[in-house]
């Protein structure tokens, strides 16, 4: 029987089970609480108080998830009535048993939907957390209230300032659900449940009056230490302490109170630039994985692969692919450096050990799907074939046809190379339909980002496969063009090159560092580059010398110290001084005289730069050279240049990628900067058409980021 209007399209559905109100949400895809969800929550329990039929009420998901959370496309635009926070109250409030019974997503507000109610049921594959500090933001609709009340400050700061997800066992150990059900049938296990809470004449039980801050003192404790630690790590976040903030408010305001202070903090988080940049970054990401060949084209069977190459990058993909689940032969010229290839990734997988990240019979099950091998015949069967070997288009050329020799038709051929021209390669060999960019950040099997470069002869198939690679090794791929660099490198060598310029005319290196990392990077380019090692950069240099224009400014800092065999932290000496191994420099005084007499060679005067400054200028270089990359179809978008320096370049998150924050500052600054930088160096400082072209029409990156 069903009791509402509610028409069967409608978001949020409810109909009578004998005694037993069954409220399903059904949004797709993920039932995020948007306006209308939020709306037929509040009639179905106002249907429930006043049907005397009703002895409980179900809240189940239809689909993958009970619900993912607020909806987070509705941040950012006018408030629609009601808000999340009355819905819970409401739940709270209602006259008959609540139950929750949660499969897939219970995040965000969506477990506040769940701690709202008043009895909770959790499946096996349930995922349920508090991860709006991943957005800038913190548990808005009584979360911070509700979850340290019912499991303790501490358990509920963790939850909240990770953002993690807990399964249905810990959920259950923490308290944060009653029981987990037998079955996965979500729908018949909260059914029992209700069936036995009505039978036993359960009455509801409203976590506002949950006991779990009754010892005050243990929670002020925790609260403390949490205060002491996120004030050490959240590195420029500011969601982080306002959730330490609400669960103080929780210990000592009654609970209307508390309600009121944490929906305060909220607004405060959900208007803050912070949050726009964090749901910027989480849909980037996701739309990051959309390309035209996505769309269109079935990726082809990806079971096994070649790895070519035991160096640190094929080490790294090989350990990457492993950790996927494929099976994997590496290939080197001879037995002993295939034996290295062998170490080296028996040593990535025992740093993971010793970390505790992984057991030492994962590391033996993961092994056992490795081989190697000293001839191309064994890849016969492979499915995808990586090759990672030195970046010489003569050596990467003379891989190709050995490929091209051995691998079954349809087998994917894939290069990592960071600069050669792939198109190139493709055209030496029979079957360039099949050969395509995968250009793996070090270390591989770390590190997020992986660019998928689309050469010109390859089918959309190929791509796709590419795509499909990639969330099987849980990483963002970014579709890139051909070009020197693709997108990441390119952008890092111009604005290098801007932050060398800044150094050459009176920044040390150590305040620009010092700027950047303020900024929000983990580290400043010249801790990177001695981390990498400078003879990466150098050696590029070097490639690029003969095409360089003879007019175009060049800083030599950058050799002067590698001629001295300064590389950087392994050699003990680059940028920074590392003294006795450390990984920490140090400044070098020797460093700002080599500096100093550079100065003299080139000519400059050197000034002073204020860290703002020297930030306007990093930025505008990296903004423009994005432009550039999207104006010439090498990006699709500009979120394909965000996903990429946030996942491969360390740019803040928070900040939502450089294109998102040339937007929050204005394109018409930007390209005001831009011009004025022009003034002193006309060849290096050129305004992206693209930039001079949207602040004429008034528009911004993001505008096209919806039109593609
Ligand atoms: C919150 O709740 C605030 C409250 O405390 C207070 C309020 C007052 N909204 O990731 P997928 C879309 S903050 C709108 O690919 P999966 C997503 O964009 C929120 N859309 O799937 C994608 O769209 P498309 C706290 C959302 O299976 C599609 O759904 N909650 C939302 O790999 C599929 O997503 C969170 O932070 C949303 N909330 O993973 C949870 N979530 O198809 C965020 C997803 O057009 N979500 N979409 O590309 C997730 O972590 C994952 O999406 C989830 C599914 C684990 C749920």
């Amino acid at each position: 029987m069903t009791l509402s209007s509610a028409p069967e399209t409608a978001v949020v559905q409810h109909a009578l089970r004998g005694s037993v109100l069954v409220v399903t949400i059904d949004h797709a895809p993920v039932n995020a609480l948007n306006a209308a969800v939020r709306r037929g929550l509040i009639d179905a329990i106002d249907a429930a108080d006043a049907n005397a039929a009703v002895r409980a009420v179900l809240i189940v998901g239809a689909g993958r998830n009970f619900i993912a959370g607020a909806d987070i496309r509705e941040f950012g635009k006018p408030a629609v009535p009601p808000s999340l926070p009355e819905v819970c109250n409401r739940i709270e409030a209602c006259g008959k048993p609540v139950i929750a019974a949660i499969h897939g997503a219970a995040l965000g507000g969506g477990l506040e939907v769940a701690l709202a109610s008043h009895y909770r049921i959790a499946v096996e594959g349930a995922k349920l957390g508090l991860p709006e500090v991943q957005l800038g933001l913190l548990p808005g609709a009584g979360g911070t209230q509700r979850s340290a009340r019912l499991i303790g400050a501490q358990a509920a700061l963790s939850l909240m300032l990770s953002g993690r997800h807990v399964g249905a066992q810990d959920a259950l150990r923490l308290g944060l659900v009653d029981r987990v059900g037998q079955s996965d049938d979500v729908f018949a296990e909260g059914l029992a449940y209700a069936h036995e809470l009505i039978a036993t004449h359960a009455a509801p039980r409203r976590t506002k009056n949950a006991r779990g801050l009754a010892d005050k003192e243990a929670s002020a404790a925790a609260i403390a230490a949490a205060r002491a630690d996120t004030q050490k790590t959240a590195r420029g976040l500011a969601s982080p302490l306002k959730i330490v903030d609400c669960v103080e408010a929780a210990l000592n305001l009654p609970f209307d109170e508390g309600l009121r202070f944490e929906r305060e903090r909220f607004l405060e988080c959900r208007e803050s630039p912070q949050r726009a940049g964090l749901v910027h970054a989480f849909f980037a990401e996701r739309e990051a994985q959309k390309s035209p060949e996505t769309r269109g084209a079935q990726p082809r069977a990806l079971r096994s692969a070649g790895v070519l190459g035991g160096g640190t990058m094929g080490a790294g993909i090989a350990v990457a692919l492993l950790d996927a689940g494929l099976a994997v032969t590496m290939i080197e010229r001879d037995d002993a450096s295939l034996e290295r290839g062998r170490a080296h990734v028996e040593k990535v997988y025992d740093g993971s050990v010793e970390k505790g990240r992984m057991t030492p019979e994962a590391k033996a099950r993961a092994l056992q799907r490795f081989n190697g091998d000293t001839a191309y015949d064994a890849l016969a069967g492979a499915d995808l074939v990586i090759e990672a070997v030195f970046e010489d288009m003569t050596v990467k050329k003379a891989v190709f046809a050995q490929l091209d020799r051995v691998c079954k038709p349809g087998a994917v051929l894939a290069t990592n190379t960071s600069y050669l021209d792939i198109d190139e390669i493709a055209a030496s060999i029979t079957r360039p339909q099949d050969v395509l960019g995968l250009h793996f950040f070090s270390p591989a099997n770390i590190m997020k980002l992986l660019e998928v470069v689309v050469p010109a002869r390859v089918t959309a198939d190929v791509v796709a496969t590419g795509f499909e690679l990639a969330k099987k090794l849980r990483k963002v791929a970014v579709r890139a063009g051909v070009c020197d660099g693709f997108i990441g490198n390119r952008m890092l060598a111009v604005y290098r090159a801007a932050a060398d310029h800044l150094m050459e005319d009176g920044a040390s290196p150590y305040q620009v560092d010092q700027a950047v990392r303020d900024f929000g990077f983990p580290m400043g380019p010249y801790q990177v580059i001695d981390l990498a090692g400078g003879d990466i950069g150098w050696a590029a240099r070097k490639r690029r010398a003969a095409t360089r224009d003879p007019n175009a400014r060049y800083v030599r800092i950058g050799d002067a110290l590698c001629e001295r065999g300064w590389l950087g932290q392994k050699t003990g000496r680059g940028f920074y001084r590392y003294e006795d191994g450390a990984r920490i420099g140090k400044p070098d005084a020797e460093v700002e005289a080599i500096i100093d007499a550079e100065r003299v060679r080139a000519g400059v005067t050197p000034r002073a730069f204020s860290d703002e400054q020297i930030v306007r200028r990093y930025m505008a270089a990296m903004i423009n050279e994005g432009a550039n990359i999207v104006h010439e179809g090498i990006a699709q978008r500009p979120l394909d240049i965000d996903a990429t320096l946030m996942h491969g370049f360390g740019f803040p998150r928070y900040r939502g990628g450089p294109m998102h924050y040339a937007d929050s500052i204005g394109l018409d600054t930007v390209l005001a900067d831009i011009r004025e930088f022009a003034k002193e160096d006309p060849l290096f400082w050129r305004a992206s058409p693209l930039i001079v072209d949207l602040v004429a029409r008034g528009k911004n990156f993001a505008s096209l980021n919806q039109a593609a």
